[in-house]
């Protein structure tokens, strides 16, 4: 085609007009008459994720039932691309990314909403969600909507669905009697970096060190870190339990995380794509929530064959100093009055 396009264009031209210029004029015409192929190509709106998980955990594989979901439901109109372990931006560091429009997508905890939205550190502290159905009631119910409304108008950040992360315990390097928090004193225990998290690790009764995710698996093995807290399905995808040797059961936080998008990649999208990426973030969240909760139900048993110690602590005196704690504290005190009593109602 482009052969016969060419000799026609050439022939076009007045019979004086040098060959050089003829061919030029040629290659123009191409070019031009491939534009809009070219242009659509280029119009694909690129999805760019940021995350901290390793793909082997069910929050990282998420984003293959997201990116597929789009792929089929939306064919050739979007790029998605899933960047993991921190290889695109830093943990905690998304939100700003995405705030200013550098990011589209990643997934945000309470801790990373809180400091701009202060309605979201309450469900940074210990045992305030008692379980998965009350979670997902407490954010796809009024009590979620207003606090992903304050997210929206204060961060640039649209929250798209929840996903469960699991339920953390304690596990340590080196085994360790523990029943109650006082047999924490002195244990270093890592927390990701973030001043409610210190605030949750130190509450338990351990002295809180604050790291990156990235960083845990070393901080392990060379001793710098006397434990961590994560939900197990995480302990095992990392492999944490290949530098640790006991899991203390304190399930002391029902952790959440918010798929969220930038509100400039948001708006950027029509009706139709907003709605399909919606409904895709929700499938992603649903495919996480099952994998992982079917995980948790039988993972104490692989954990033990792999040699951890697997021991239940006195779950009531942690619950009693934790929210002992948390009651008389300045984080406390930024919760929205009422909140923490509404959260407690829903059933
Ligand atoms: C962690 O750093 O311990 C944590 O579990 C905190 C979560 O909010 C989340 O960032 C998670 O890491 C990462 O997604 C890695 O699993």
């Amino acid at each position: 085609m482009s052969h016969s396009l060419t000799a026609s264009m050439s022939e076009s031209l007045p019979m004086h007009t040098p060959i050089r210029f003829k061919r030029l004029a040629a290659c123009c015409f191409i070019v031009l008459a491939f534009m809009p192929w070219q242009a659509q190509a280029q119009a694909k709106t690129v999805l760019r994720i940021s995350s901290p998980a390793v793909p082997q955990d069910w929050h990282a594989k998420m984003w293959n039932v997201f990116k597929t979901q789009l792929d089929t439901e939306a064919p050739g109109e979007f790029d998605v691309q899933i960047y993991l372990n921190s290889s695109l931006f830093k943990q905690a560091a998304e939100a700003a990314a995405m705030a200013r429009g550098n990011l589209e997508l990643s997934t945000l905890s309470p801790a990373d909403l809180s400091r701009q939205v202060p309605y979201f550190s309450v469900f940074t502290a210990g045992y305030v969600v008692r379980d998965v159905p009350h979670q997902q009631k407490i954010f796809n119910g009024p009590i979620g909507e207003e606090g992903f409304k304050q997210v929206s108008e204060r961060m640039g950040i649209k929250v798209l669905a929840t996903a469960y992360l699991g339920t953390r315990q304690l596990v340590l390097r080196q085994t360790r009697e523990v029943k109650t928090p006082a047999d924490l004193k002195g244990l270093k225990l890592r927390m990701p970096a973030a001043k409610e998290w210190l605030f949750l690790g130190n509450a338990l009764g351990a002295t809180a060190t604050p790291l990156s995710f990235a960083e845990v698996y070393m901080a392990l093995k060379t001793g710098t870190i006397d434990a961590q807290d994560n939900p197990l399905p995480t302990v095992r995808a990392a492999r944490f339990h290949e530098v640790s040797q006991q899991v203390v059961l304190t399930g002391h936080l029902v952790d959440a995380l918010f798929i969220a998008i930038s509100q400039k990649a948001w708006d950027g999208m029509t009706p139709t794509q907003r709605q399909k990426v919606q409904t895709a973030a929700q499938a992603a969240a649903r495919y996480n929530n099952e994998q992982r909760l079917a995980e948790e139900k039988n993972i104490l048993d692989d954990l033990k064959k792999q040699g951890l110690r697997i021991t239940t602590p006195d779950v009531a005196a942690f619950r009693q100093q934790v929210t002992q704690r948390y009651t008389t504290s300045d984080l406390a005190a930024t919760w929205p009055t009422g909140l923490l009593a509404r959260i407690e109602a829903v059933r």
